[in-house]
């Protein structure tokens, strides 16, 4: 959900907040916590390796105590968690980093990022430094690691054929609630309805909204396959994670244990791409086992009206010069 809290505000009080784990300067016996907290549900990919990876790689400084679907805060509320010392670590995204800082809405238009690999090399790039750095000094949050999430596809309660923007008009498609999350849709040709990831189901499944849109993994492990009936093969976002953790926090371990904190990261996000993408390419077969309908429309129309929607939008403003050909440049 959107911030409720006003954004000044937020940015200008992360600074004099005290932060609650004074547990992190205490002896070994009593490592810190780090509490995670994200909708994604434990199937997940992702948590599946921060589980298998990131907790039993720094268990000898510190405990990884993760909290999956949205038990411990609601959905897009866990950075405003971290910067007021509520929260240790989430995985958030450039749509909720941009309703805090406006630039990071460059990673939120679709047709920009053109793979995993592109998404990776760019998050290790400088032209990201700059972003970066504001997130840790006004928000009090380190991005560790970029997270794939895998490219989004358009998936429908409907049955009408989608093939261009066009056949999008009156869709109620569902988007998680920020504002860059609402223009994509709005861009893709849709009627964008704001919705928390862990309503999608029961939204489906009562008619409330026609669709929604995410990778093919995501829908395989939340079962949106069982409520809908298609699966248009936009891709028109390759969505970014993060990896996040409180900057003051992190600031408190050794130089030793914050180098086995980013590389643990690393790691996790490495096996959660690679098992990722094996997914995407696996799941066509399994949807259309269950009876979907997969396919791909004229990804060309939809590419051209979401990049011009992008362009013009009030978001580019906000984008540094040049630097989407930065971003196109990087191969
Ligand atoms: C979603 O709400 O659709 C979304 O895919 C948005 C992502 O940025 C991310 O928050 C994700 O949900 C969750 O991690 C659940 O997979």
């Amino acid at each position: 959900m959107t911030s409720s809290i006003n954004r000044r505000a937020l940015i200008a009080g992360t600074g004099a907040l005290g932060f609650g784990l004074a547990s992190i300067h205490t002896a070994k016996a009593q490592t810190p916590t780090l509490r995670l907290s994200g909708p994604m549900t434990p199937t997940d990919q992702r948590a599946v390796a921060l589980i298998e990876i990131f907790g039993p790689a720094i268990s000898s400084f510190a405990t990884f105590q993760p909290h999956w679907n949205a038990t411990l805060f609601r959905q897009g509320t866990e950075l405003e968690a971290i910067a007021r010392g509520n929260l240790e670590m989430s995985v958030t995204s450039p749509q909720e980093l941009a309703t805090l800082i406006p630039g990071w809405s460059i990673f939120t238009a679709g047709y920009l990022l053109r793979d995993a690999d592109h998404q990776q090399k760019v998050f290790a790039d400088a032209v990201v430094n700059d972003l970066k750095a504001q997130t840790e000094t006004r928000l009090n949050v380190k991005l560790l690691s970029v997270m794939y999430l895998g490219r989004r596809q358009i998936n429908l309660r409907t049955e009408r054929e989608i093939r261009t923007p066009a056949d999008m008009a009156g869709v109620r498609l569902r988007m998680p609630n920020t504002e860059a999350w609402l223009f994509l849709g709005q861009a893709l040709g849709a009627n964008p309805l704001p919705l928390a990831f862990t309503e999608i189901y029961t939204a489906l499944q009562t008619g409330a909204i026609d669709g929604q849109d995410n990778p093919l993994p995501t829908n395989r492990d939340s079962k949106f396959y069982e409520v809908t009936r298609q699966i248009v093969l936009t891709s028109h976002l390759v969505d970014q994670n993060y990896l996040a953790i409180s900057k003051r926090v992190f600031d408190r371990f050794t130089p030793a244990q914050q180098a086995a904190l980013q590389k643990a990261s690393d790691d996790a996000a490495a096996q959660a791409r690679t098992r990722q993408l094996a997914l995407e390419t696996e799941l066509e077969g399994f949807f259309r086992e269950r009876g979907l309908r997969v396919y791909t429309p004229d990804i060309e129309s939809f590419r051209r009206k979401v990049q011009a929607d992008y362009l013009a939008s009030r978001f580019a403003r906000d984008w540094p010069a040049g630097m989407v050909d930065r971003i196109n440049a990087i191969r």
